[in-house]
């Protein structure tokens, strides 16, 4: 069983977004204002549409934290969507005997049967039997990354007692690549963090703005490429022993859970296709007792295992599948020809992707470190930790 472990709930439009997590030892610091800090790096981003300037994530810790510590109980944590103000009726979770014909209106009005191609409408319709698409597009939204990245924030102040730091940047968005990279982690996270693009290159970085602005100006959307990397990591997260327990695969799962994350790379990723051994595995040195290597395509994991180098993941996410380029569909009302539903959309979502890969990748990780060295308190756990 995982020790770190957590549900959400909330649709896009309803009144909240909720967490539960369970399994934080008490003692650690959990601030409200760092998990806010992290929901704003998930809103930010150029491409980004309507929805963002509306709402403005703030987080409540309802449970679990006191006077800024865990208590050992869960943590409950609580988004509440600014824009449910203008669904309240059509999101209504109570039954409507004699519904007003206003109301009636609104419902209809944002009731819809033209399936977006690329999204989770027309499996999602066809599972639960719904004939109003509205009710799949609700919980498939990707607004429900917000309460994810408010979960893996508890994750990062965890693993921050212990040292272990991550970051995210934007490789790729549509055909523009990141090909100069500045020298050290430092100075990439650094200017991503700098830049709505969350590319660590200001050249870069104005091509994709301008590549973003000509997908806007078609009615098109773009996808793109990030990594995460988290340094500091301890030999041994994760194990050979089973598929299930490998931390490769767990990470890889959670990043490609992300809506519209279609590929999980680590290290040398795909290009280890092209390597031979002795080009691909990264040879071992020792100096004064300490073992180092001069290469990472590993990208810290063999055999399963985090193995004291830096942990780099690349994601490649697709182009949003709603747009205002309607495409061809059907209508599952009469299974005729129709145009995709639009209603607003982001253009170019990557950054904030970004964003979400590196609170799932916190949430493994942290699951891994506190299922490795067990115990209930921060004094405990510290104990049993060599820093
Ligand atoms: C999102 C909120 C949504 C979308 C986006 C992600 O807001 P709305 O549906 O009200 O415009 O902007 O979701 C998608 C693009 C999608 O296809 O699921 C958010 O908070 O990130």
């Amino acid at each position: 069983m995982e020790k770190f472990r957590f549900l959400t709930s909330g649709e896009s439009h309803g009144k909240c977004l909720t967490a539960i997590i369970e399994g934080v030892p008490a003692g650690f610091r959990i601030k409200t204002s760092i998990i806010n800090e992290e929901l704003a790096r998930r809103q930010a981003g150029y491409g980004r549409g309507g929805r963002m300037k509306i709402e403005h994530d703030t987080v409540e810790i309802k449970s679990g934290v006191r006077f800024g510590k865990s208590t050992g109980a869960p943590i409950c944590l609580e988004i509440k969507n600014k824009d449910y103000e203008n669904w309240q009726d059509v999101m209504n979770t109570e039954h409507l005997d004699y519904p007003a014909q206003d109301v009636i209106k609104k419902i209809e009005e944002k009731s819809f049967t033209t399936v977006r191609p690329g999204h989770a409408d027309y499996a999602g319709a066809i599972k639960y039997k719904l004939s109003d698409l509205r009710d799949v597009l609700e919980r498939s939204s990707a607004r429900k990354t917000a309460i994810e990245v408010a979960v893996g924030s508890v994750a990062k102040q965890i693993l921050r007692e212990f040292g272990i730091m991550g970051f995210s940047h934007v490789i790729q968005i549509g055909n523009v690549k990141l090909d100069f990279y500045p020298k050290t982690y430092t100075l990439i996270k650094e200017k991503a963090e700098k830049s709505d693009v969350r590319c660590a290159d200001d050249l870069t970085a104005d091509r994709m703005r301008n590549a973003i602005d000509e997908a806007a100006e078609a009615g098109d959307t773009l996808g793109g490429k990030f990594e995460v990397i988290f340094g500091n990591l301890p030999i041994g997260l994760g194990s050979y022993v089973h598929w299930d327990k490998m931390i490769d695969g767990r990470l890889a799962q959670a990043i490609m859970s992300i809506p519209a994350v279609k590929a999980v790379e680590i290290g040398a990723g795909v290009d280890a296709a092209y390597l031979k051994g002795s080009q691909m595995h990264d040879e071992l040195f020792v100096k004064n007792k300490t073992v180092y290597r001069n290469t990472n395509n590993a990208g810290g994991i063999e055999g399963g295992m985090t193995n004291g180098e830096t942990l780099i993941i690349k994601g490649t996410m697709k182009a949003i599948p709603t747009m205002r380029k309607a495409l061809a569909t059907i209508d599952i009302n009469n299974f005729n020809p129709a145009s995709a539903h639009f209603e607003r959309s982001d253009t170019c979502a990557v950054p904030a992707c970004a964003v979400v890969a590196e609170a799932r990748a916190a949430i493994i990780l942290v699951d891994a470190l506190l299922s490795k060295l067990g115990g209930d308190s921060l004094e405990e756990i510290k104990a049993r930790y060599e820093f």
